[in-house]
């Protein structure tokens, strides 16, 4: 067994809280390349050089604290949406450093660590990682957009005198991260760890539909072509369209919405609108955009408008390693009789890219009330602890 230090564990992921610390709950604002997302990776650029690992800063910022030769590579993320939770992403990251420092000390396996950039894809889709295993052109990554207009590389020169080169994927033989579940399944069941069999698939994009802009007071509801209007029918019709193609696991969502010229006395002209849905099965996806395009073309049409469809960016369901889950789910087993699970994740993660390249697996502990992306996301102490000796646990395995 590796010899971890909870408490070690403990102050580092409260160290880490305090880094862009939201002053709400325990709530972090940590949006990637914004100064206290620098600021926290600095704070583990530093970490990782005390636990004896080699730090390293790639071309989109990602941090890496490396291990000497053939290594497992674990980790996460430590950017957060913008009203973010203390755990999620971070819980993985200084897991990793905690198994790493443990590892060494014991003499082995070897143990990189790794924070991968924009993985909540304020830019894209967990975009760090996805350049990072080559499914994405950092080229193409640099010139992806936030909901503001800003592109990547304007937001990345924030960290340019810290970026390196990229780290080679081959020097790594497996990646294991630690996330919160983000769901209600093992806090409602009183389990304290689930061991991730696979992660859905993800469609992300930007719409516009161009109406006509007038006056709110003079212009007749007949002679509108409001874009909100639209909007708004698009909602329900997709909706009911949606209910004969999907599942009680399908979920899609209209996170961000902006009316222009936003403004309570003009009819809205244009309406920017984000589409994003999810699901485990390839086809669903695909068959879901073909009636995300039909329905908001045929709105369009019938009432003068027009649309316009972003770049749509994506991930295919991915298993995890079946080698690595029966690892996890012996070591959890062992640590929590009785008090674990096999499940899926709806959440994106980092190994959902990882997956397409080496071996990778995932270890959930419980998220209290299933909350996350919110301020009030959180996870009882000794539940953290507990899951992280199953993950030690599983990494002495594979020593
Ligand atoms: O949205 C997700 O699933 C991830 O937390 N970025
Ligand atoms: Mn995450
Ligand atoms: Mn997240
Ligand atoms: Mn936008």
């Amino acid at each position: 067994m590796l010899p971890i230090d909870a408490d070690r564990f403990l102050s580092d992921l409260h160290e880490l809280r305090a880094i862009g610390a939201s002053g709400v709950g325990k709530g972090v604002v940590r949006p990637a390349y914004t100064p206290d997302d620098i600021a926290a990776r600095d704070w583990l650029y530093r970490k990782f050089e005390e636990a004896g690992l080699t730090p390293h800063i790639d071309h989109m910022g990602s941090v890496f604290g490396l291990a000497e030769g053939p290594s497992i590579l674990m980790g996460s993320h430590s950017d957060t949406q913008p009203e973010g939770g203390w755990l999620d992403g971070a819980l993985g990251v200084i897991a990793a450093l905690e198994v790493a420092r443990a590892a060494k000390e014991a003499g082995g396996p070897a143990v990189s660590v790794v924070s991968f950039q924009d993985e909540e894809g304020r830019f894209g889709v967990t975009t760090g990682s996805s350049v990072w295993c080559g499914l994405q052109e950092a080229e193409q990554a640099a010139h992806l957009t936030d909901i503001n207009g800003m592109t990547l590389e304007e937001a990345r020169s924030a960290m340019e005198d810290r970026l390196g080169d990229p780290v080679d994927p081959g020097r790594f033989t497996a990646f294991i991260e630690m996330h919160i579940e983000q769901g209600p399944v093992l806090d409602t069941e009183g389990e304290v760890a689930g061991v991730v069999e696979a992660i859905v698939g993800i469609r992300d994009m930007e719409i516009v539909l161009e109406g006509e802009q007038n006056h709110a007071g003079t212009t007749p509801m007949h002679l509108r072509r409001d874009a909100f209007q639209a909007l708004s029918d698009f909602n329900t019709q997709l909706n009911d369209r949606l209910r004969n193609v999907v599942t009680p696991q399908t979920v899609w969502t209209i996170g961000h919405v902006a009316l222009h010229p936003d403004a309570h006395s003009v009819v809205p002209g244009r309406a920017t609108f984000s589409m994003q849905w999810r699901d485990g099965d390839k086809d669903r996806l695909d068959r879901m955009e073909s009636i995300i395009r039909e329905t908001v073309q045929e709105i369009a049409t019938a009432r003068g408008m027009s649309v316009v469809f972003g770049p749509m960016l994506g991930l295919d369901p991915v298993a995890m390693d079946p080698g690595l889950r029966e690892t996890l789910a012996r070591a959890a087993e062992a640590e929590a009789p009785g008090r674990w699970r096999h499940m899926p994740s709806g959440a994106l993660h980092d190994a959902s890219n990882m997956a397409r390249l080496m071996p990778a697996a995932m270890l959930f502990t419980p998220s209290i009330g299933g909350l996350s992306h919110t301020f009030s996301e959180d996870t009882d102490e000794e539940d953290l602890t507990a899951c992280l000796r199953v993950l030690a646990r599983a990494v002495a395995d594979l020593g």
